[in-house]
């Protein structure tokens, strides 16, 4: 990377905030180590849903995310927080090019060249928290937010599974006096505009908690979409309330993005010593352990999720 002429820095569809963070932050990495570079900042769909997240404000220098692949050829281009390295899709004319990826999902599909993968860490953010202390690369009050704005929305304010020792420590030393967190706290105490809690009583219309397998689902076709007047944020609000269902060995929303695309997000009980990504990797998905998804198409939302129930029962019929 330091003799690298020209560097693509991506981050895969569906960027959360903990991807863009590391995207962000790597470019001041590599201003750092190759000043001449030429850097792009990659994200196949644009990252503008990202911008209403309360954490977002912290990520610095986030306006140059394009969505375009910039007219030069990279040298280097370096992924973050991918799981699988299809979800950057990188265009054939790169096959042969060094591609080194930061992640903290366990690894599927086609390998990186160099791939820096810590399954441990609670953000990707985390896992370049203790590259850069390697490369003793100075960390500045920019980055510190940066690095703990992700660390912070992957660990769901310090409130989900991932949450570890580690996760604090590196919260420790990013925030020695307190500064970060107090305002990112601030930031991101829920705010909810009144008309929700109507699309809101709609959706929890629509939970059914099947009581063999004891998996407590939401499905929302495009149409349901349109009935109840909801958005996907709607809908997720209302999967996060879903998880907490104590009856539930497994919480699965199944949101229609597309005609016949459909996207399924899982999540343990709370009662429930559940791996999720075990389920998910079944269906052809994967990601963490306390949060795990697929996406399937063209086949049916009710047939999937009787599949979904009757994998569950015949896995933890003695959970
Ligand atoms: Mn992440």
């Amino acid at each position: 990377m330091r003799t690298s002429r020209a560097i693509l820095l991506v981050s895969p569809e569906s960027p959360d905030i903990d991807s863009v963070s590391c995207m962000v932050v790597f470019e001041a990495f590599v201003k750092w180590i190759n000043p001449q570079a030429k850097i792009a900042l990659y994200c196949c769909q644009s990252i503008n849903s990202l911008a209403r997240n309360s954490l977002f404000e912290f990520i610095k220098g986030n306006t140059e995310v394009v969505t375009t692949l910039p007219d030069w050829h990279p040298d280097n281009v370096v992924v973050f927080d991918y799981g699988n390295l299809a979800r950057a899709k990188l265009p054939d004319a790169y096959k042969g090019i060094s591609i080194i990826g930061f992640d903290h999902h366990p690894m599927s599909g086609q390998e990186p060249s160099i791939g820096i993968i810590d399954e441990a860490a609670a953000s990707c953010t985390v896992v370049l928290y203790d590259f850069f202390k390697f490369a003793g690369f100075d960390i500045s009050e920019d980055v510190a937010s940066t690095l703990m704005a992700g660390l912070f929305a992957d660990t769901g304010r310090f409130n989900n599974l991932s949450v570890d020792r580690r996760s604090f420590e590196v919260a420790v030393h990013l925030d020695p006096d307190d500064k970060l967190i107090k305002r990112m706290l601030a930031a991101s105490r829920r705010r909810i505009p009144f008309r929700r809690l109507q699309a809101w009583s709609r959706i929890l219309d629509a939970v059914v908690l099947d009581r063999k397998s004891r998996v407590v689902s939401l499905t929302v076709g495009l149409a349901d979409k349109k009935d109840w007047n909801v958005n996907k944020r709607d809908v997720m609000t209302a999967f996060s309330n879903i998880q907490s269902v104590q009856e539930a060995v497994v919480a699965a929303v199944m949101i229609e993005e597309r005609a016949g695309h459909w996207s399924v997000s899982l999540r343990p009980g709370p009662m429930a010593q559940v791996d999720v990504n075990e389920i998910a990797k079944n269906f052809g998905g994967g990601g963490h352990k306390g949060a795990a998804g697929f996406k399937f198409g063209g086949g049916d939302a009710w047939r999937t999720l009787s599949d979904l129930r009757e994998f569950v029962v015949d896995k933890y019929k003695n959970s």
